[in-house]
């Protein structure tokens, strides 16, 4: 037989190379004008329903699940796949995108959908590392590795032009962080009680330091990310309560989180750029 590049059933793929021949550091972000889903798939054609990638010629050393918490951010979404499938593509990895779509009028609630999201993904797959990303940021260097510490969660937007490219303090987890199932576990989750905007991802990185772990970060120069400039969204007003319920995660953590999340799942669809995962999360009680 002779070979024609691409293996053969039951042909051992060799592991992808360390670092990916791929990369290319610094990439240009444009954020005008978003193509439609239809043009970023023609763009991205070994992208499966769903929003599946498996790089073709090696075996992928990392499994990453990204997941994305979502309401009425369109635009953003659109450009946030443009940039994200070949940015992951190029690190070699096998992923899967995952909007987690809260339906209704309700507050909108961000680390419960992570919960929500994060639960459904690891029924999918068993996912080495499990992405918590915002719509409208969009990260500027794929040497920024999508990939997970093997003991501790990672905060991965630690540059953002928002906040002139630095990090605005040192416990600052929001935009873009990273899990291993384990660490999840460990944590339990993320709080479900956080209504609005603002405080849970404080929650989440006093959750990372109680359940005895600490926060790991890419390098300033490697971190950087844009945010696409957007206002605040209706039904997602600043939280009031967030200084009151961060000065009881020490309490709450145990029994706030994973270990009592509740949730009805409407629909899961698999899209051709992602995994749209539609659900009612309930509201602030
Ligand atoms: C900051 C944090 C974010 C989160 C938030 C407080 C940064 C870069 N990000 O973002 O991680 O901690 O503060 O809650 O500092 N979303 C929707 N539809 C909505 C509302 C929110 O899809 O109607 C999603 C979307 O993925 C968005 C994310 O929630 O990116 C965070 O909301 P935001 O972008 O309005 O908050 P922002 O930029 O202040
Ligand atoms: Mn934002």
């Amino acid at each position: 037989a002779s070979h024609t590049g691409a293996p053969g059933k039951g042909e051992q793929l060799k592991d992808c190379h360390l670092p990916s021949p791929l990369l290319v550091g610094p990439v240009s972000v444009r954020l005008s004008s978003p193509l439609s889903l239809d043009e970023i798939r023609e763009k991205n054609p070994l992208v499966t329903q769903g929003g599946r990638y498996h790089p073709p010629d090696c075996e992928p050393r990392h499994h990453t699940a990204i997941v994305v918490p979502y309401r009425n951010r369109q635009a953003h979404l659109r450009t946030l796949l443009y940039h994200l499938h070949p940015f992951l593509q190029r690190q070699q990895l096998h992923y899967s995108i995952y909007i987690v779509h809260q339906i209704g009028n309700s507050t909108f609630n961000r680390a419960k959908l992570l919960n929500v999201g994060v639960r459904e993904a690891l029924r999918d797959e068993d996912w080495g590392c499990l992405f918590l990303h915002d719509v409208d940021l969009l990260p500027e260097n794929d040497h920024n590795s999508y990939t997970c510490h093997p003991k501790y969660p990672t905060h991965l937007s630690v540059a953002m032009d928002k906040f002139r490219y630095r990090l605005p303090y040192s416990q600052y987890f929001g935009g873009v962080s990273a899990v291993t199932p384990d660490q999840y576990l460990k944590m339990n989750g993320f709080p479900n009680q956080y209504w609005g905007w603002g405080g849970e991802d404080d929650d989440i990185a006093a959750r990372v330091r109680l359940s005895g772990m600490k926060i790991v970060r890419p390098s300033v120069s490697v971190g950087h990310y844009k945010m696409i400039k957007h206002k605040g969204d209706k039904g997602n007003e600043q939280n009031p309560r967030r200084f009151d319920l961060l000065k009881r995660t020490r309490i709450n953590w145990r029994s706030d989180g994973l270990s009592s999340l509740t949730y009805e799942l409407l629909s899961k669809q698999l899209e051709p750029l992602y995994t749209n995962l539609s659900v009612n999360i309930g509201e602030d009680p």
